[in-house]
């Protein structure tokens, strides 16, 4: 996603905020067959595995089997718990209308949905990644500050040119996070708890290393768009995620302009290292040599 402003114009039929009306009805009954597929694969597989407030999401949201969510019935609860709303949009959106959404509480969704030959992997969010993998920790209180709090960051970040340092912080958390708790690591992570075979990864495998989380650490390192991550980050809590986001960035991009990227797999001198992965998967040419 390159760094776009906000000026780019919507596609045809979309607002000027690029969002659209879902249009519920218009889903066919192979499209709502696609997500019972989708959800039933992946929530029988999250107990155990999913965090706490991620279950608890899924649960009050009652994202339930019959298909795809009308989002104005999702956001009625949704906005009840945390004032948070998801608005539909065509796709992907300009990074500066995704920022200025996220600002206000808006969660913007792709309304489609993957075709039912590629259940397991798509490069481009659709609903069942968006709505299934983010909406239900929208529901915490903490992380639903914290995503707000990103928002605003975004906008800031592409005040100062520093984009490319802040998407690694949401890739690492919001798409890509994992939980310590008393029970051992937990996913809440979207990009990882909307994929069966990336949630079975991201915890069990030896490949992968598996690191404490530290905000400039995670800005310093490029991560993987098209196959599981070689490195995960592994945050103590929800709140260390804000807390973390409510520092001055001003230094820490002064810093970062001047600090080489870290190699992805590499596994530096301060590191909090929770596990030391043997890359075995990437070194076997990854998700291709499968
Ligand atoms: N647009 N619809 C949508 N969903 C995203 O997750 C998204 C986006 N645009 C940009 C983007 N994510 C990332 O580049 C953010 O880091 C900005
Ligand atoms: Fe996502």
């Amino acid at each position: 996603m390159s760094a776009d402003a906000v000026s780019t114009a919507p596609p045809p039929g979309a607002r000027a905020d690029w969002t659209i009306d879902q249009g519920w009805d218009g889903y066919t009954p192979a499209e709502h067959q696609v997500w019972i597929t989708l959800y039933e694969r992946q929530a029988s597989m999250l107990a155990g595995r999913a965090c706490g407030q991620f279950l608890n999401g899924l649960e009050a949201l009652d994202l339930h089997r019959a298909g795809i969510p009308d989002v104005h019935r999702l956001n009625r609860e949704l906005d009840r718990l945390t004032g948070w709303t998801v608005v539909a949009v065509p796709g992907l959106v300009p990074d500066g209308i995704f920022f200025e959404h996220l600002a206000n509480r808006r969660f913007p969704v792709g309304r489609f949905i993957r075709d039912a030959s590629e259940l397991d992997y798509l490069q481009e969010p659709d609903i069942f990644h968006d709505v299934f993998g983010h909406v239900p920790m929208l529901t915490d209180p903490t992380f639903a500050d914290y995503m707000q709090a990103y928002g605003r960051g975004g906008q800031r970040a592409m005040e100062r040119g520093q984009l490319h340092h802040l998407a690694r912080l949401y890739w690492y958390t919001v798409e890509f996070g994992l939980l310590q708790t008393a029970q051992g690591l937990r996913i809440y992570g979207a990009g990882i708890v909307s994929s069966r075979a990336e949630s079975h990864f991201a915890l069990e495998d030896p490949s992968p290393n598996r690191l404490g989380f530290s905000l400039e650490r995670i800005m310093r390192t490029p991560y993987r768009i098209d196959d599981f991550q070689q490195v995960y980050f592994v945050a103590p809590s929800l709140q260390a995620l804000l807390d973390a986001t409510l520092q001055d960035f001003a230094p820490i991009y002064e810093r970062l302009s001047r600090a080489p990227d870290i190699a992805i797999a590499a596994i530096e001198p301060g590191d909090t290292v929770i596990t030391r992965g043997d890359q075995s998967y990437a070194k076997a040419g990854g998700r291709a040599a499968q």
